[in-house]
């Protein structure tokens, strides 16, 4: 089949690789020319190509409206694609935040207990390159963007974390964005698995015709599920039983307890046990950039949550942080309400400093609820956000926006801010 990849990030080179080794014939093509060194040929994409494929496989960045897209005889994604390739039991896990946190969760437990199971996605690497080792079990972390261009993509165990305003610069509104991550249900019959967060607005009162289980703080109404008492995952229904402890886990926030109850939850039904369970979330440290400890200077803590590139991802982090904050946020702006979450933490936020291209926007939202500083960049962030942050309080990075405006991706902006912390302190030392 004629095939062009488009998009030369990790999701195009990775799907015309494995294209190639497929037999295809595969044309990459990219709007912008690769400021990197390729092994593959790379054209600069335009309508002729659009004539020539059979086949359009778009990198989740290319946005669904685009014109040339219009023009393209059939398009699929990549997962669509990678889908089609593996064999094994492929568990999908979606929602607006803790996505990275769950699979890593439940590729940790079923890889403890003794499976042969792989993890990528939007999590990285991309789902197609794991075609070639084709594990018998499959975590896959699914974006919104990932799920606009599936056909048959089924996953046998299908999570939605949770749902709050995010991306609303790619779609229309809250709805259309929902529909996109409900996708990940669509295909699912009698005899695959939907979890969803039972406490969140969003999908409690959703219906599927797959076994539907919930987790929510406490014990829910649908035929099977988890919650939370007196410190334990407890199960029910098909799957009942005590589960493991939450109390000895080395981070906690209200988002890490919903994502450790939800890869219970999936693990519980491949039958694994509660010890292994527990272990892996005793040892479990938290993920880089995602409400991650950087340093404690001072009686102050400096949290990195530069990962949290929405609204919900930034209030997720203040309900988990259990002290005082001075929260650095901004960016670029994905239309989140930050009026809401500033009303809300009003009482909890010291000082919200401000950076980026949306920081005319925050600022208004912000400002009639909380004491406000403009800084021009993380580096003066930083160094105010020390002078301000007094011992027992806590200064998380927690943008709510992308980082694109100043960084790279949120990897490098967060690996700024820890730069920044770790140079502040030497100096104070
Ligand atoms: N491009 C065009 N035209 C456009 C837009 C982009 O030609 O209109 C080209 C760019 O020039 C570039 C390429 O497309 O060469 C980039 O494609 P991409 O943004 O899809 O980049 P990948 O490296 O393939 O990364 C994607 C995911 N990126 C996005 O969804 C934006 C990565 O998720 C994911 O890790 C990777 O695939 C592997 O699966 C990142 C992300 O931000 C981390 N995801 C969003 C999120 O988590 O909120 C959904």
């Amino acid at each position: 089949m004629r095939i062009l990849v488009w998009g030369t990030g990790s999701t195009g080179i990775a799907t015309a690789k494995e294209m190639k080794r497929q037999g295809h014939e595969v044309r990459l093509v990219d709007e912008n020319i690769p400021s990197r060194d390729m092994d593959i040929p790379v054209e600069i994409l335009g309508p002729k190509h659009m004539d020539w494929a059979e086949l359009v496989i778009p990198s989740p960045g290319i946005p669904r409206n685009h014109p040339l897209l219009a023009k393209a005889k059939r398009v699929v994604s990549e997962i669509e694609m990678a889908s089609r390739l593996l064999h094994g039991k492929i568990i999908g896990v979606t929602g607006t935040n803790g996505k990275t946190t769950t699979v890593t969760l439940i590729h940790s437990i079923l890889s403890a207990s003794g499976n042969d199971v792989g993890l990528g996605g939007n999590i990285s690497p991309p789902l197609i390159s794991l075609a070639e080792a084709d594990p018998a079990i499959v975590v896959a972390e699914i974006s919104s963007f990932q799920l606009e261009w599936i056909e048959t993509f089924k996953p046998f165990i299908a999570v939605c974390l949770n749902l709050s305003p995010d991306h609303l610069d790619r779609y229309r509104d809250m709805e259309e964005y929902t529909s996109q991550k409900m996708r990940i249900f669509q295909n699912q019959g009698k005899d695959d698995i939907a979890v969803v967060n039972d406490d969140d607005p969003y999908l409690k009162d959703i219906r599927f015709n797959s076994i539907t289980a919930g987790f929510a703080l406490s014990k829910g109404e649908r035929s099977s599920g988890a919650y939370l008492k007196d410190g334990y995952i407890y199960f029910y229904g098909e799957i009942e039983g005590k589960g493991p402890s939450l109390k000895h886990t080395k981070v906690r926030s209200k988002g890490l307890i919903e994502d450790m109850m939800a890869s219970a939850l999936v693990t519980r039904f491949l039958g694994v046990s509660t010890e292994i369970m527990e272990k892996v979330f005793m040892e479990f440290r938290g993920i880089k950039h995602r409400f991650e400890l950087v340093a404690e200077m001072g009686g102050v803590r400096f949290i990195n949550d530069s990962k949290a590139t929405n609204v919900g991802a930034v209030e997720k982090a203040l309900a988990g942080v259990g002290s005082r904050v001075v929260l650095i946020l901004g960016g670029r702006d994905k239309g989140g309400d930050f009026s809401s979450m500033a009303q809300r933490y009003a009482s909890a936020i010291k000082k919200a400093i401000i950076i980026g291209e949306a920081s005319q926007r925050i600022k208004k939202e912000v400002s009639p609820f909380v004491d406000v500083y403009m800084a021009q960049g993380m580096k003066e962030a930083v160094r105010q956000a020390i002078a301000i942050a007094s011992p027992g309080e806590t200064v998380l990075l927690s943008p709510g926006c992308s980082s694109f405006d100043m960084f790279k991706n949120y990897e490098h902006r967060g690996d700024v801010f820890t730069r920044c912390v770790t140079d502040m302190s030497m100096k104070k030392n």
